[in-house]
This record gives structure tokens, sequence and C-alpha cells, in this order.
């Protein structure tokens, strides 16, 4: 209407366009690689079609809940209208459905019904990582929840915690319980052993009472906790350090009127990229204890699931950023054409896309060990590779995570991709710097075992006869004879040096056990040509950057003084 511009008050025009919005689409169907791992490892209809449903219903359904749990986070009712302190945490609707979805999916029971046998593990990740981008971080206490399964049963106690177990692994959603785990203090997180200053006090049943300050307790609105603390001797005194600790099961329990037991909710944390999940500060009081014993390694068994499943929700954020980015390219024109005929849009695509299938890769191949070990056919050497492969996954897919996220100013808008990226991965659950540091000590302590098993097997993941892959396996012979050499010098020198260089070491390692899967993947008779250009070019790389870095010299003590010296310029 001409006139419109000289109407006094009139509202701006807000034009005509309006871009379209990528469409996420059934992600099982979506993701060939996935496809491909479980056709050549679990050919199971029954496996094919339940992905597909769960996929049809993850993007047709659960996303909106997902997006539901983003914009409406949790709230703490510290008071009820006539000021007794209930310390109440009010979640969504979305929040609650996820339970009862997690419950009837069977997201953690799946993991202990074993019908799958070593492949069960596998099959419960591959649900998990279609389900994670869509959660609204559902997949945090959920991961939590497979770890305590995994403690309870390894520590085989009988009533409560039998009854505790099954809950975990119910698939009834009536039934099914959540766990939280109960670590860190406010000396910090990564030093439990110095950090820990709650305060077990046995009772005449046998029981225990705690008393501490838990500062961070993601999903508080868990049924259960494990925990650790100190137990204090008739005199009121404590073991320091990493002896005194034992864990402790502890039911959060709720009187008739929902008051909470024994705890006191301090605050929730206004965090950084997870608020839709209720992470709090707690004084914990007269909760039961279900089991003393050695702190830090029994809770080992929590960390190794919670640090796999933290993997599988960094790959699964991948996959969902490259799938939506794909779409996205298929709808947004940019200089006269799609941005999909923009080969350099492609090229940078692809690149990403080569980060995901390796970073797939390795965090599947971390879930098949694992299943292995559930069902009693691991090998000396797979379990060497768990225990290895366990940390160096999670901190090397925690950080990939985030190098390819900001592909354009519309998917930067969070809102505009409905998707979210927990900026969390790579911290909790053990930062990156401390899990390369639990590298070193696990290989440290097993006299040269580890090692022997990550050569050997990366040795036969590698072999492949296909010369259209000779360039790339050659690149991991090359790589692996650096590592050796590396690590035959580093021996000589000062426990000092190998910590400095622990992070490029991790790297390292996690680039090359890649690269072998990678090859690995593309020698299947059912591969495809890309199997194979992803091979290559991930070989392409600087696989063992650990060597390259030993050159410069980074690692020597006058580059550490130099280091800190710049840091405090
Ligand atoms: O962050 C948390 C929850 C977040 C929410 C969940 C998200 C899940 C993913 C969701 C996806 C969306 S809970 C807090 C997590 N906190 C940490 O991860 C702590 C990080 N710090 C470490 O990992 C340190 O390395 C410590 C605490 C383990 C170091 O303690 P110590 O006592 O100084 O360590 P030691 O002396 O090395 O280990 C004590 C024992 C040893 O056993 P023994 O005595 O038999 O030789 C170790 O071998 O524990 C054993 N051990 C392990 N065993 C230590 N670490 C491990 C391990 N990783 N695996 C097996
Ligand atoms: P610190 O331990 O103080 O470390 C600070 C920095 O120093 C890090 O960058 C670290 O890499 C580095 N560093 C430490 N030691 C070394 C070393 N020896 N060499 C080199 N570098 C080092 N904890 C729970 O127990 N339960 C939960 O449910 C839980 N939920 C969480 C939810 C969120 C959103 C967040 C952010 C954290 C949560 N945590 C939880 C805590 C988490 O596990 C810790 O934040 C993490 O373990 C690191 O501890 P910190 O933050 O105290 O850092």
């Amino acid at each position: 209407d001409a006139t419109v511009g000289y109407l006094p008050f009139s509202r701006a025009s807000i034009g005509s366009f309006f871009q379209q919005q990528p469409e996420l689409k059934n992600p099982f169907l979506e993701d060939a690689l996935l496809r491909g791992y479980l056709k050549r490892h679990l050919p199971s209809q029954e496996v094919f079609s339940d992905l597909s449903t769960f996929g049809e219903r993850v993007a047709k359904e659960v996303d909106g809940w997902g997006r539901e749990c983003e914009v409406n986070p949790p709230r703490l009712l510290h008071f009820d209208p006539w000021g007794r302190r209930v310390d109440h945490i009010v979640t969504s609707a979305a929040w609650k459905r996820m339970k009862d979805l997690s419950a009837q999916e069977g997201l953690v029971a799946i993991g202990y019904e074993r019908t799958f046998g070593e492949w069960s593990r596998v099959y419960q990740m591959s649900k998990l990582y279609i389900f994670s981008p869509s959660s609204g971080l559902y997949t945090c206490p959920l991961a939590m929840t497979d770890g305590a399964a995994k403690v309870l049963q390894s520590t085989g106690v009988s009533w409560p915690v039998e009854e505790a177990y099954s809950r975990l692994t119910s698939r009834q959603p009536e039934r099914f319980w959540t766990s939280g785990q109960w670590m860190t203090e406010r000396r910090g997180g990564s030093d439990v052993a110095s950090g820990t200053e709650t305060v077990a006090i046995p009772q005449t049943d046998g029981s225990y009472k705690l008393h501490g300050f838990k500062w961070f307790t993601s999903a508080t609105d868990a049924d259960m906790t494990l925990t650790l603390a100190r137990i204090q001797d008739r005199t009121g005194a404590t073991t320091p350090g990493s002896k005194g600790l034992s864990l402790f099961y502890a039911e959060v329990s709720r009187d008739k009127d929902g008051l909470l037991q024994g705890i006191e909710v301090q605050r929730l944390k206004d965090k950084l990229g997870t608020r839709q999940m209720p992470t709090a500060e707690l004084l914990l009081d007269g909760l039961p204890l279900s089991e003393e014993g050695r702190g830090v390694a029994s809770i080992a068994n929590m960390l190794t699931i919670t640090r796999i499943h933290n993997s599988i929700s960094a790959v699964a954020a991948m996959r969902r950023q490259y799938s939506l980015a794909r779409d996205f390219a298929a709808r947004r024109t940019a200089f006269g054409k799609l941005l999909k005929d923009h080969p350099l849009h492609m090229q940078t695509l692809s690149r990403m896309e080569v980060e995901t299938r390796a970073a797939f890769l390795l965090a599947m191949d971390v879930g098949r060990l694992l299943g292995r070990e559930e069902s009693g056919l691991a090998s000396q050497q797979d379990a060497h590779l768990l225990r290895l492969l366990t940390p160096v996954v999670k901190l090397y897919t925690g950080k990939q995570v985030f190098s390819g996220v900001s592909f354009s100013g519309s998917g930067c808008c969070v809102r505009g991709f409905h998707f979210f990226i927990p900026q969390v991965l790579s911290i909790w659950e053990g930062t990156t710097n401390v899990l390369s540091l639990d590298v070193l000590r696990c290989v440290a302590r097993s006299s040269g075992m580890v090692l022997h098993a990550y050569f050997s097997h990366v040795k036969v993941r590698r072999a492949c006869s296909l010369s259209s892959l000779s360039p790339a396996v050659k690149a991991i012979d090359s790589a692996l004879s650096e590592l050796e050499t590396f690590l035959q010098d580093a021996a000589t020198r000062k426990p000092a040096y190998l910590e400095q260089a622990a992070r490029d070491l991790a790297y390292s390692l996690a680039r090359i056990y890649a690269g072998a899967l990678l090859i690995d993947h593309a020698c299947w008779k059912g591969a495809s040509h890309l199997d194979t250009y992803a091979a290559l070019r991930w070989c392409e790389q600087d696989l063992c950057v650990v060597a390259a870095k030993q050159r410069t010299g980074c690692y020597d003590s006058s580059t550490a003084s130099l280091d800190a010296a710049m840091v405090y310029e």
C-alpha cells in the first residue's frame, strides 16, 4: 500500500523474506555412518527398527520437549507460602516427560538387560546418541544413573541397594529412579582427595550420618546419590587424602508432604550452558550409608560410565550440528547460489564431517570395549584399552565438539538451529588436563602393558590391504613410530617432562587410534568410497602432535618457566 509510508505512527515494514529454517529429520535415518556401523557389527532387525522408530519420535516429539527444558529451567522454591523451608526444586513438565521416556525406551536398562550380548552397550549408546541433542540435557542424569547402576551392581550389596539397582535399570516409569554423583566440594573438583571435607559419623545401627557441603550436584532432583565422605573414628578424627575417602549410597528421601529429609538445597547454580538442569549446593545430613569402601577406586566404575556417556553426547552434538548445517546449506542462498553449491562451503562441512566420523568411531569403540568387558569376553588387552581410551576419548571429543560450532551467523544463534551444545563437556567428569594426567597414571601403573595393548591393537586395526588406503596406513605407521620414539625418550627424563606433554600425548593417542578405526571401517566390505576418502583425509593431518611439539622443545623445563612467566606478564 503506497500510502502506508505516510501514515503517522505506522509500523516499519519487516520485509517479506524469512529464511527457511533447517529441519530436523530422523537422526537415525540421516546418519549413514551410524547405520553402516550397526550393519557391520549388530545387524539386528529389532535394533534397526527400534532406532528408526525412536529417531522418528525424537525428531517429531522429543526435540520439542528438549526445547521446553531449555526455556523452562528448574526453579528452587525455598519456602512454602507459610514460611516453612521446603527446598522444592520445580522442574518443567518436559523434564518429567524425559524421565518417563528414558525408562520406557530403556535408555539405561538396555546396558543391563544385555539382550545383544557384547553389543548391548553399542546399542544403548546408539540410542543415547540419537536422543542426546534433543534431550534438554536429560542425558546428564542418565549418565549418572547408568554409572551408579554399574557401581551398585559391582558392589553386590543387598537391600536397600539391590532395590535401588533394580529401579535404576527399570523400564517402568513409576519405578524408575535417577541417581546423582556428588563428589565436588568447595575446595575444588579435580583433586577430590584434598577437596573432600564431608564427614561420615558412624551410627549404632551400622549406618552413617554424612555432614558436608557438596558444591555441584547436577540433577538434584535425583532419587539417590553416590557420594564421598571421610569416616570419623571415635575421637572424631579422619584420615586425610585419598586413603580416607569412602563411598556412600544415599537416598534423597522426602516425607509425605514432599519435604526433603536431611538435605538443604542452598541455591541452583546459574551456570553456563546447562541451565535446564538443576545443580545445587547441598548440606547433607543424616543420609544412611550403604557401603563403606575405598572411595575413589570404588567410584571409578561410575567415572568410566559417565565419561563414555560424555563422549557420546559430544559426538552426538557434532553430528547434529553438521546434520542441520547440511540441511541449511540446501536452503540458504548467498552470492546467487545455494550454500551447497559453493565448493569452499562444502569443503568446510566435509572437514567437519571427517572430524565427526573420527569422533564417532572413537566413542563407539569405547562402548564396544565396555560391552565386551561386561559380557565377560574382554581379553587383558581389551581391559587395558578400555582403561586407557576412556579418558582419552572423553577429553578429545569434549574439545572437538566446539571445533566447528560457528559455521554461520544464523547457525550461531542457538534458537535458530534449535539446538544447544553444553559448554561443560570438557569440564565435568574430569577436565582435559586432569584426564591427560589420568592417562599418564594409568600408563605408569600398568608397567607398560597399557601402551603395549594400544600399539598392538592399532596395528591390527590399521592392517588393510586396499591400495587406495595405503597412504593412510603409512601415515599411521609413521605416527606410531614417532610416538614410540617420543615415549622412549620421555622415559629417560624427569616425570615433569611427561607431565608437560600429557595433553599432547593424549591428543596423539586419540588421533592415531581414530585413524586406525577409520581405515578399519573403510576396509569393511560394506564400506563406500567415501569411507576411504574420510580415512585418507583424517590421516593427512599431523597425527602424532606430541612428537612434533617435542621437536620445538616445548616440554623442556626452560619452556615451562617461560610459559608461566608469559601467563603472568
Ligand atoms: O562432574 C561430575 C558430574 C557431572 C554431570 C554428569 C555428566 C555426565 C555426562 C553427561 C553427558 C551430557 S561428577 C564429578 C566428577 N569428578 C571427576 O571426574 C574428578 C576428576 N579428578 C580425577 O579424575 C582424579 O584423577 C582423581 C579424583 C580420580 C584422583 O584421585 P586420587 O585419589 O588422587 O587418585 P589415585 O591415587 O590415582 O587413585 C585412587 C585409586 C587407584 O586405585 P588403587 O588404589 O587400586 O591403585 C586408582 O587406580 O582409584 C583408581 N582410579 C581409577 N580406576 C583413579 N581413577 C581411575 C579411573 N579413571 N579408572 C579406574
Ligand atoms: P579445579 O579442580 O579447580 O581446576 C581448575 C583448572 O585447573 C582446570 O582447568 C584444570 O584442568 C586445571 N588443573 C587442575 N589440576 C591440574 C593439574 N594437576 N595439572 C594441570 N592442570 C590442572 N561435580 C560433582 O561432583 N557432581 C556433579 O553433579 C557436578 N555437576 C557439575 C555441573 C556443572 C555444570 C559443572 C560446571 C560442574 C559440575 N561438577 C559436578 C563439578 C565438576 O566435576 C568440576 O567442575 C570439575 O571436576 C573441575 O573441578 P573445578 O571446577 O573445581 O576445577
